[in-house]
C-alpha cells in the first residue's frame, strides 16, 4: 500500500523553540477568547456601558483576525508580518482612544478630545511603520517622531484635558481612567522596546537577544485584553452601585 502525503500541508510545523510562533498562536487564542467574553457579557450591566464594551470586544476581535493571519504568515515565511501588524494597530489603537472618550462622556468630553488622541495615535503608528519598512536606515529618526506623538498622548491623558474630565466625573470613572493611563504609560512603553530590538540605530545591541515580534505580541495581549477588562470592570461596578 502506498501512503500519499499532501505536498502542501495545511498546517505548518511549529518548532519547539519557535517562541515567536508560539506567542502568535497563544495571542490569537487569547484575543478570540477575550472577544467572546466581552460580547457575551453585554447584558450584565447598565445599557449605557454597552458601546464601551462593544468597543473592547471589537479591539480584541480585530486583533484576533490579524493574529490568525500573522500566525500563518510567520509559519509560512519565518518573517515579521509587519504589514498585518500595522493594519491591526491602525484600527485598534484609535479605538482605544475612542474608549477614553466614551468613559469620559459622562463628564462632558467633547469629540475634539477623541479626534486629537486619534490623530496623535495615527501619527505615532504611521511614523513607526515608515521606520520599520520604507526608511529602515533612518529607523531611529522615525522612531523618535513616533515617540514624541506617544508622549503627547501620555501628557494629554495624565495631565491634560482628559485628566480634568476624569476628576469631574470622579468615582469609578476616575479610577478606571487612572488605570487606563497606567496602561498607556507602562503597557504601551513595551512597543518602543520591540522596535529598538528589531530595527537598526544607536540602540543596536541594547536589546540584543529580544525578538521584535515576541515583544509586540506580549504588549498586545497585555494592552488589548487589559484595557478591555478595565472598562468591563467599570461597567460592572458602576451598574452595581446604581442598582
Ligand atoms: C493594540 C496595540 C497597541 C496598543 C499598540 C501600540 C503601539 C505603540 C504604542 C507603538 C509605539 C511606537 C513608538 C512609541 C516608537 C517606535 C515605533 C512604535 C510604533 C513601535
Amino acid at each position: 500500500m502506498e501512503i500519499i502525503l499532501n505536498p502542501l500541508p495545511l498546517v505548518a510545523k511549529i518548532a519547539t523553540n519557535d517562541y515567536v510562533g508560539f506567542t502568535f498562536f497563544v495571542g490569537c487564542m487569547a484575543m478570540m477568547a477575550a472577544s467572546v467574553f466581552f460580547f457575551f457579557s453585554m447584558n450584565s450591566y447598565d445599557r449605557k456601558w454597552r458601546t464601551s464594551i462593544l468597543v473592547s470586544g471589537l479591539i480584541t476581535f480585530i486583533a484576533a483576525v490579524h493574529y490568525w493571519y500573522m500566525r500563518d504568515y510567520w509559519a509560512a515565511n519565518g518573517e515579521s508580518p509587519t504589514f498585518f501588524r500595522y493594519v491591526d494597530w491602525i484600527l485598534t489603537v484609535p479605538l482605544m482612544c475612542v474608549e477614553f472618550y466614551l468613559i469620559l462622556k459622562v463628564a462632558g468630553a467633547k469629540r475634539s478630545l477623541m479626534w486629537r488622541l486619534i490623530v496623535l495615535s495615527v501619527i505615532m503608528l504611521v511614523t513607526g511603520y515608515l521606520g520599520e519598512t520604507v526608511f529602515r536606515d533612518q529607523a531611529q529618526i522615525w522612531g523618535l517622531i513616533s515617540g514624541i506623538a506617544y508622549f503627547v498622548i501620555v501628557y494629554d491623558i495624565w495631565l491634560g484635558k482628559a485628566k480634568k474630565l476624569a476628576q469631574e466625573a470622579g468615582g469609578a470613572v476616575l479610577k478606571a481612567h487612572k488605570t487606563l493611563c497606567w496602561f498607556v504609560l507602562v503597557g504601551w512603553a513595551i512597543y518602543p522596546i520591540g522596535y529598538m530590538a528589531g530595527t537598526p540605530g544607536w540602540y543596536e545591541g541594547l536589546f540584543g537577544g529580544l525578538s521584535l515580534d515576541v515583544v509586540y505580541n506580549i504588549g498586545d495581549a497585555i494592552n488589548k485584553i487589559g484595557f478591555g477588562l478595565v472598562v468591563y470592570n467599570l461597567a460592572v461596578t458602576a451598574s452595581a452601585k446604581e442598582a
